[in-house]
């Protein structure tokens, strides 16, 4: 499988609030290099840079104007005079005005965000476009005929919603890439989130729609981040009613509750009949991860990637989250040469 990767995702480093300090992020430069270095060791195939594309393409998944804010942020918030990263501190909930964008960067900050775990810094830019393009570039592959690609985006994606950061999130690659096989010809899309956290951005994006079905494996958010997004009775509005698929899972959960759930999707996704599966692979659902609550261990993402095979569909693995740095590339590959096993041994369709 061919691995589409950028070192752009280095100009990229961000601080979070934790413990009532600035820390390092979670999310940082070293995930997507181990990675790579695992897929190279591995020998899983080429590693091939992405193509640049133009950031209309980012428009549908988010709006206009928010691309331009991403685009922009980093040069508003030093014409300010600062020269830290850029985190929101106050944001538009409940009572507060959301209707009214703020001309000032520290209000458009907040107004384009849902928490203070993504930071802008001056190669956030360069980073998430990078990132996003190598989604795109993904999907054309996969919609060119190849069998599967992956997608080595960093950062992830799944949190950032039509108009929000969050998360370590900014550009949606999933949703951007689902947006594109649409565009291309796609006439049915699945996107299935099997990141520990709920892809509430991917989820919003296409609540309305029911040309793109979100169906989505996560910790419950009555305990798991983000909290207020990934119930089960979230299942879409509209036309997209009955076209969005929560399932969420109690802290704690191991392969065969796991393999369970993924069956129940299994069965939505065979009936939606989709042309296309774009995979949001977070590895965070292993046992050691530091910031979540599953337990799979690492040869459990070979049994995911065998599981995702049967689906028989053309596959985009779009890179999400995973911060057990030491494991995250091994578990990622066992998921990509589980699936290619899968593939190998599966009868065709
Ligand atoms: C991104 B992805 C930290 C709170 C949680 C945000 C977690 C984002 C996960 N004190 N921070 O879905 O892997
Ligand atoms: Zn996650």
């Amino acid at each position: 499988m061919i691995t589409y990767y950028s070192t752009e995702h280095q100009r990229h480093h961000g601080v979070e609030l934790k413990d009532a300090a600035i820390k390092p992020s979670f999310e940082n430069p070293g995930r997507a290099d181990t990675i790579l270095a695992q897929v190279r060791q591995a020998a899983l195939g080429a590693v091939q840079p992405g193509q640049a594309h133009d950031s209309s393409l980012y428009v549908g998944a988010h709006s206009e104007r928010y691309v331009r804010f991403l685009q922009q942020a980093w040069s508003d918030w030093t014409a300010t005079g600062q020269t830290h990263d850029a985190l929101p501190l106050i944001w538009p909930v409940r009572d507060l005005r959301s209707d009214l964008e703020p001309a000032t960067i520290d209000g458009r900050l907040g107004f384009y965000s849902m928490d203070a775990g993504s930071p802008i810094t001056a190669g956030t830019w360069a980073a998430i476009s990078a990132s996003a393009d190598l989604a795109l570039t993904g999907m054309a592959t996969v919609q060119a005929g190849a069998p599967a690609a992956f997608a080595l985006c960093r950062p992830p994606g799944h949190h950032a919603g039509p108009e929000m950061m969050g998360g370590y999130c900014y550009l949606n690659n999933a949703a951007i890439a689902a947006q594109q096989a649409r565009r291309q010809g796609a006439q049915r899309v699945v996107v299935l989130d099997v990141d520990f956290h709920h892809g509430n951005g991917t989820q919003s994006i296409f609540y309305g729609r029911d040309d793109v079905l979100f169906v989505s494996l996560h910790g419950d958010p009555v305990h798991c981040y983000p909290y207020f997004s990934g119930h089960a009775d979230e299942t879409g509005a509209g036309a997209g009613l009955g076209f969005n698929f929560n399932l969420p899972l109690s802290k704690g959960t191991a392969w065969p509750a796991y393999q369970a759930a993924l069956q129940v999707a299994a069965q939505r996704v065979q009936a939606y009949a989709p042309d296309v599966l774009v995979v949001s692979l977070g590895v965070d659902t292993f046992e050691h991860d530091p910031i979540s609550h599953f337990r799979l261990a690492s040869a459990d993402f070979v049994r995911l990637g065998e599981s995702l095979a049967a689906w028989g569909l053309p596959t985009l693995f779009v890179m999400e989250g995973g911060y057990m740095v030491d494991d995250i590339g091994r578990n990622v590959v066992n998921v990509l040469q589980g699936f290619e096993g899968g593939r190998a041994g599966a009868q065709p369709v």
